[in-house]
């Protein structure tokens, strides 16, 4: 038995899940670990349950996560049948993160329930199970799977040990509670494989990838307790990438001397105008996500951004000596708590 009483179910969304025979399970758009993790979780836990269940997302598999067990099952916006008579979203915070996916009309008389742990979460089920104390939607579905009493199998137990890993970067994030420990111990004690999935999505990339960030670090700037560093739309090019990596951001916030970092992204605009993606991050105790707010991004504390319009040379010359000001604000306001 998990010591996992904290976290409430809806009895609305147990009592749904009961009645309903045949189930669609639905996941985001540019799927990461817990997307993949808890919509196949989801699916194996229905039919641990004696149910029909259907897993679906809006982009085809990543290879990357093909390995999961299901994966091959994931159907598309084409793949989806009518007769459900229950939805499930899985792991977003609103509902154009369904994409195509999602057929409002075709769906229209079919209950959407909602799990998830963002705590932007917009409501948009009939019920909605918003758990932000969670690290991952999937560490939810450990709990409620313990609370629907199925069996963990191997498969299941791989799947959310997934979304639970890959949300956590394997348990470094600030979040990674001991209820977060406990779900993933139990998930590995019914038969998943904690180093081969850490192997398998986060301790790996294409040499395409060690290239990029070998000729974007070999320009990475320290001024002032700021490091950042540009990436240009040849960079991305030559390399082949979308670039937008929370392992750089990672890298640079790693840096001993800086309190906060960027990575400044070259895009193109939608009016095919140049524009700029700024990701910032901060230590513990300092904050980006104001000053991304009054650029009309968003986020939290430790990391935010914005998009910018404007040559990358531009948007660093106006942006780094922002950073620079508002960490030296916070220095001389605030002790960090750290
Ligand atoms: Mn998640």
């Amino acid at each position: 038995m998990m010591s996992t009483d904290i976290f409430d179910i809806p009895m609305e969304l147990l009592a749904r899940i009961e009645a309903a025979h045949n189930i669609l399970c639905i996941s985001h758009v540019n799927a990461d670990g817990d997307a993949y993790g808890s919509v196949l979780g989801m699916m194996w836990m229905l039919r641990g349950l004696g149910k029909r269940a259907c897993a679906a997302m809006p982009d085809p598999v990543l290879p990357d996560f093909s390995f999961l067990p299901g994966a091959g099952e994931i159907v598309g916006p084409d793949g989806t049948a009518d007769d459900y008579d229950l939805i499930i979203g899985l792991d977003m915070s609103s509902a154009d993160r369904m994409g195509d996916v999602y057929d409002a009309e075709r769906f229209a008389n079919i209950p959407l329930v909602v799990i998830d742990h963002h705590i932007t979460n917009t409501h948009f089920g009939v019920v909605n199970w918003v758990e932000p104390r969670c690290a991952a939607t999937a560490q939810m579905l450990v709990i409620l799977n313990d609370r629907l009493g199925i069996e963990t199998d191997a498969h299941l137990a791989e799947c959310l040990l997934t979304g639970i890993v890959t949300d956590t970067l394997c348990f470094r994030t600030s979040n990674t509670t001991p209820e977060v420990l406990e779900s993933a111990m139990c998930m590995q004690r019914a038969g998943a494989h904690l180093a081969e999935i850490v192997r398998r999505t986060l301790n790996r990339m294409p040499f395409s990838t060690l290239r990029l960030w070998s000729a974007v670090l070999a320009g990475a700037h320290l001024d002032q307790g700021v490091t950042w560093v540009t990436v240009s739309r040849e960079q991305l090019g030559q390399a082949g990438h979308e670039g937008d990596d929370s392992r750089l951001s990672s890298i640079l916030s790693s840096v001993n001397e800086a309190d906060m970092s960027a990575i400044f992204t070259e895009k193109l605009g939608a009016n095919g105008r140049p524009a700029v993606e700024c990701s910032f991050r901060a230590k513990p105790g300092f904050n980006v996500g104001e000053l991304a707010f009054q650029l009309g991004g968003g986020g939290h504390a430790p990391a935010s951004g914005c998009t910018l319009a404007g040559s990358l040379a531009e948007v660093v010359g106006r942006i780094v000596p922002m950073l620079i000001a508002e960490r030296r604000r916070q220095v001389e306001t605030c002790r960090p708590a750290f």
